[in-house]
């Protein structure tokens, strides 16, 4: 897995979208999993709420492969700079973040996340589960099982007999 770092204002939810993705991957594959716990980075609100941001996100950016720009669905306005992906030499994604509450408005924090210069945005909530497994897909490297790999893996097999069993001819006496 690609390993990511969060970040987003106090209270944008990246301790809750770093459980979700946590407990997503330890309840249904632990032991594969493990190593999810070594794959996010989880950063304090205060990097995002001053001028510093610039330096600690070019700083921090090198910990990561990934850097996540988190914007929350129901926040009245953004802190990010237009354009300020640039100051990462790393691949910067949006996550808007808390989609499921009564207020949100997704489709703004869109708009905001890409004028950051966010080419990807993905709408997510800690509480539903939404759109957290499209963020593990994109952290997603070769050779990487995700859990509902094995689910689908499963779901052919009882396919496969399924229709082993229909094609079976049955004996006749
Ligand atoms: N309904 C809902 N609430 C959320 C979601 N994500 C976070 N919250 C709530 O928002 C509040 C802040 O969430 P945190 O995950 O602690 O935010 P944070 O970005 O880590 O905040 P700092 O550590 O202060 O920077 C908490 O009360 C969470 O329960 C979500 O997807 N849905
Ligand atoms: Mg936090």
């Amino acid at each position: 897995m690609k390993k990511i770092i969060l970040m987003g204002r106090s209270e944008c939810g990246k301790t809750s979208l770093t459980q979700a993705m946590r407990g997503e991957t330890v309840t249904y594959k632990k032991t594969q999993y493990i190593n999810h716990y070594d794959v996010i980075i989880d950063t304090p609100g205060e990097y995002a709420e001053n001028h510093h941001l610039a330096r600690a996100l070019a700083l921090y950016a090198y910990e990561a492969d990934v850097v996540g720009f988190l914007l929350s669905a129901t926040e009245p306005y953004s802190l990010y700079s237009p354009n300020c992906t640039s100051m990462a030499n790393r691949e910067v994604i949006g996550i808007v973040t808390q989609i499921d509450q009564p207020n949100a408005n997704p489709e703004r924090a869109e708009r905001w996340l890409r004028l950051t210069g966010c080419k990807t945005v993905y709408h997510t909530s800690a509480k539903t589960g939404e759109g957290i497994s499209d963020i593990l897909e994109h952290l997603r490297e070769e050779g990487d099982v995700l859990p509902w790999d094995k689910n689908q893996e499963e779901k052919i097999q009882k396919q496969q007999k399924t229709t082993e069993k229909q094609q079976k001819p049955t004996k006749t006496a």
